[in-house]
C-alpha cells in the first residue's frame, strides 16, 4: 500500500534524478546511507519508473509509469483526495473504505486499487475490474439533508463527463448511474450512504472506469476509453482532474447550491426526453422521461401520472 505520507521522500528523489546524478550525492542530499539509495532506486524500478544507471556517471529517471500513485496524484483541491491510498489488489475499494470509515477516516480520503478481485456494481452485481482501468472510491461526510443524498451521485457524473470532454471524449450520462460514450458503458458509479433520520452519517463514492483494460467478455454493452482515442490516455491525469472537479461541484451541493448540479447534469443527460422502461425490483414503469425533481429523484411521465423515481434499472428505447 501507498499513502501521500510516503510521497515527500518520493518526490525528492524523483526530482534529484531528473538529471544525472551520482548515489553518493542523492546519499548526501537525502541524509541517508548509500545503501538505502541503492534500495530506494530498485524499490522505484519494482514500482515501475525506469531508472538507468551510468558507470561513473550515476543514475537518472528515464520514464514513469501511468499509474495513480498518491505522489504523481496530488489534486489541487479543498478537501478531496487530501489523503490518498493506492493498492495493487484490493477486494473492492468501496469495501474497504468503509472499514476506515469505520477507524474514523478523514473526508475525502481517496482509495484507489490497480485491480479489485471482488469490485461490485448496484444490488450485488460484479464489476470486473482488471488492471488498467480506475478503480476508486471517496470517502464522504456531507453535512447535507439525507434527501439530497442523490445529488451526490450526479455530482460524481458531472465531474467525469467534464473530465472526459477535456481530453476530447464525448460522454453522457445516462440515469442514474451509468457514463457512456454512444450506448457504451465506460463507467459505472456505486454511491453507498449510511443515513440515520437528519443526516447523512457518511457517504462513499465508487468510480470504475474502463480506460484501457481488458473487457471481460461477456460484457456487450462496454467499452474503454482508449478506443474512443488516439493519443495514449494518462489515468494519473485524468484522476486528478475528476477529483479536482469533484471537489468543486461537491463544494457547490455543501453550500446548497443543488440546482447548478441539477441543471448541468440534465445537460449531458442521455436519458431526458426519452421514452423508457424501468424496472426496480416488481415495478415496471413505462413512460417518457421529462426532468429530475430537486433532489434528483428521475420524473417520468406514463398515461397515468408523473412518478418519481429514485433507483432502477432503465432501458432506453
Ligand atoms: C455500476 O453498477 O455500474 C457501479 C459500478 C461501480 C464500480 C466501482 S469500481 C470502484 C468501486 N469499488 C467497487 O467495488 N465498486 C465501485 P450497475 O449499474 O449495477 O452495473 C453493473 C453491471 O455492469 C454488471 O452487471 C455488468 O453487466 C456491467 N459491468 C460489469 N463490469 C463492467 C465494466 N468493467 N465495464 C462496464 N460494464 C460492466
Amino acid at each position: 500500500m501507498l499513502s501521500l505520507e510516503h510521497s515527500k521522500e518520493m518526490e525528492k528523489i524523483l526530482s534529484l534524478l531528473k538529471n544525472y546524478i551520482s548515489g553518493k550525492k542523492i546519499a548526501k542530499e537525502m541524509g541517508i546511507s548509500r545503501t538505502s539509495v541503492y534500495r530506494k532506486i530498485e524499490k522505484l524500478r519494482n514500482m515501475g519508473y525506469e531508472i538507468e544507471s551510468k558507470k561513473g556517471v550515476g543514475y537518472k529517471l528515464i520514464s514513469k509509469p501511468d499509474i495513480p500513485y498518491p505522489h504523481e496524484i496530488k489534486p489541487k483541491t479543498k478537501i478531496i483526495g487530501k489523503n490518498i491510498f493506492y493498492f495493487k489488489n484490493l477486494s473492492s475499494t468501496n469495501e474497504f473504505a468503509r472499514k476506515m470509515v469505520q477507524k474514523g477516516a478523514k473526508e475525502g480520503t481517496v482509495i484507489i486499487a490497480e485491480e479489485q478481485t471482488e469490485g461490485r456494481g448496484r444490488k450485488g452485481r460484479k464489476w470486473f475490474s482488471p488492471p488498467g482501468g480506475l478503480w476508486f472510491s471517496i470517502i464522504l461526510y456531507p453535512s447535507l439533508p439525507p434527501e439530497k443524498g442523490g445529488l451526490l451521485m450526479m455530482a460524481s457524473s458531472v465531474s467525469i463527463v467534464d473530465s472526459l470532454a477535456d481530453i476530447g471524449i464525448n460522454a453522457g450520462i445516462k440515469w442514474p448511474n451509468d457514463i457512456l460514450i454512444g450506448k457504451k458503458k465506460v463507467c459505472g458509479i456505486l454511491m453507498e450512504m449510511e443515513a440515520s433520520l437528519n443526516k447523512i452519517n457518511f457517504a462513499i463514492a465508487g468510480i470504475g472506469i474502463n480506460v484501457y483494460n481488458k473487457l471481460h467478455p461477456s460484457l456487450e454493452n462496454a467499452s474503454t476509453l482508449q478506443k474512443f482515442i488516439n493519443k495514449k490516455i494518462s489515468r494519473i491525469s485524468l484522476i486528478k482532474s475528476i477529483l479536482e472537479k469533484f471537489d468543486e461541484n461537491y463544494q457547490k451541493l455543501l453550500e446548497g447550491d443543488y440546482e447548478s448540479i441539477g441543471k448541468k447534469w440534465i445537460s449531458l443527460s442521455l436519458t431526458i426526453g426519452k421514452e423508457l422502461e424501468i424496472k426496480e425490483g416488481n415495478i415496471e414503469i413505462k413512460g417518457k422521461a421529462i426532468g429530475i425533481d430537486e433532489n434528483g429523484f428521475l420524473l417520468v411521465k406514463s398515461r397515468e401520472k408523473i412518478h418519481r423515481i429514485m433507483s432502477g434499472d432503465v432501458i432506453i428505447k
